[in-house]
């Protein structure tokens, strides 16, 4: 594939002590040697850094003092020749050195440009390179961990170890339609599936990894509902740590919903505060407040319905109750304002999370509540060092590597020709090849590309 020269700045915008901006292809090197002189008169071999003063093509402009490495091709991160530039950060002298660069041949590279060209050039595989864009959006430490074991091979190892397997299993069968008159015994439907069920064990294993991964990458969405003056708003301020929604005695009080991210356990929890689902609204922005919850509600994946410990059931909460009971989600019940004399008997249904007694008076009081949702988010948690599926469309590739696995299988089973289950097979392989980019269409790969951010 023939490549141009690019450069972007691959540092975030905004005032910062330094900023990278980053010249990849070929002639990489010799567009910096036009605009930079290095401080000690000579330039210095690959891969060392040299101090100096980057300045115009004429040398009548200085620009900025930066430290420049050069990468050979076939050792950079993209493959290609390539230089970084470390110069100041800022909101005047990154631009101007970026302008430098392109005028000296570059193009500015378009969003995960880079790193598509360290995928083209076999510097790191699709799964790989996906991560990178993952490590850089992680909202917590457990996301960013489960980010770099998959840059480190974490995926595309096991990936791409069942789908060899595969493989050579098909050819094992091949062998046996090749040559049916040589001394090679054929497989039965039995032989096939002794053979595909440690394959389909571990792709199994793979594939049950992705409802815990999928909660460390993108975040569990939790609601707190309950009729209003229960306590919502001021749970909500109490786990943040922050005031962040307005709190007072007075009834309907919340009329928007309000969101903030809280990392629960590792696990990036979207906490959700909602107007108070009350049946005869104040006004007309309480109504439009309430409709807002309901549709919280519906995008929610466990709800917290928050109770006044200080008063008997209410109509209100009842209703509630019975509401929660004919929804399929998980929910649990706040007992809040424990530091009143407690009126709340038993609630009429067990919520299956739990109960939480709370005080949101103080961030002490709300970690019952903690304690109950990180319990309820890491029951089915992985441990730590389990290779975890944390990417959408690498769970789809393994759902169906999974489904071709499984066709093989009782296909032979009810007699199809063995030639059949071969091309199931080879399916399942080349879907897995998908996950590592093998297989992956022009397409496709330019999609995923597109979802990274500039410089990157
Ligand atoms: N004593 C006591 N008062 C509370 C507690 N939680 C909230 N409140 C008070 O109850 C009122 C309503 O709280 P708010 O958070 O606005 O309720 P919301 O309508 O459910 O959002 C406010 O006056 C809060 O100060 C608590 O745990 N103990
Ligand atoms: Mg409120």
């Amino acid at each position: 594939m023939v490549s141009d020269l690019i450069a972007q700045i691959a540092t975030a915008p905004g005032e910062a002590a330094l900023a990278v901006v980053r010249v990849s292809g070929p002639g990489a090197i010799a567009a910096v040697r036009g605009v930079f002189s290095p401080r000690s008169g000579r330039f210095a071999g690959p891969r060392t850094a040299m101090v100096g003063l980057l300045h115009s093509v004429e040398a009548t402009e200085p620009v900025d003092e930066a430290v420049v490495t050069c990468y050979p091709e076939g050792a950079s991160y993209t493959g290609e020749e390539m230089v970084e530039v470390v110069c100041h950060g800022g909101r005047v002298v990154v631009g101007d050195v970026l302008e430098l660069l392109l005028s000296q041949g570059a193009r500015p590279a378009a969003p995960g440009e880079f790193s598509k060209r360290a995928y083209v050039n076999g510097k790191l595989d699709l799964a790989q390179a996906e991560a990178v864009c993952d490590l850089i959006r992680s909202r917590t430490r457990l996301a960013a961990r489960a980010s770099l074991r998959q840059l480190q091979g974490g995926v595309s190892r096991p990936v791409r170890q069942i789908r060899d397997r595969l493989l050579a299993f098909a050819a094992s069968i091949e062998v046996t339609l090749d040559f049916p008159d040589e001394d090679i015994v054929s497989l039965g439907s039995a032989d096939l599936a002794a053979h595909a069920a440690p394959i389909l064990n571990d792709l199994r294993r793979l594939h049950d990894g992705w409802s815990a991964g999928r909660r460390i990458r993108d975040g569990v969405t939790v609601a707190l509902v309950g009729r209003p003056n229960t306590g919502k708003s001021s749970l909500l301020n109490a786990l943040l740590g922050v005031e962040r929604a307005i709190v007072t005695a007075v009834p309907g009080t919340t009329r928007d919903t309000i969101e903030e991210w809280l990392d629960l356990a590792g696990i990036p929890v979207r906490l959700v505060d909602t107007a108070g689902l009350r049946r005869a609204p104040g006004d007309e922005v309480e109504r439009l407040g309430i409709a807002r919850t309901e549709d919280a509600i519906e995008r929610s994946d466990i709800l917290v319905a928050v109770f006044d410990a200080s008063q008997s059931l209410q109509p209100e909460d009842a209703a509630l109750l019975d509401s929660l009971r004919d929804d399929e989600r998980p929910w649990l019940a706040c007992r809040n304002k424990s530091d009143l004399p407690s009126m709340l008997g038993p609630l009429p249904y067990a919520p299956p999370l739990g109960s939480a007694e709370t005080c949101a008076l103080s961030p002490e009081g709300v970690q019952p509540l903690g304690t109950a949702l990180a319990n309820a988010l890491t029951s089915e948690a992985a441990d730590p060092g389990e290779i975890l599926l944390t990417s959408a469309r690498h769970a789809d590739c393994v759902r169906r590597a999974l489904r071709a696995l499984e066709r093989a299988v009782d296909g032979a089973d009810s007699g199809v020709p063995v030639d059949l289950a071969c091309q199931d097979l080879r399916e399942a392989a080349e879907t897995l090849d998908e996950i590592l980019g093998g297989s992956a269409t022009e397409d496709m790969i330019d999609l995923i590309f597109s979802t990274f951010c500039l410089g990157k």
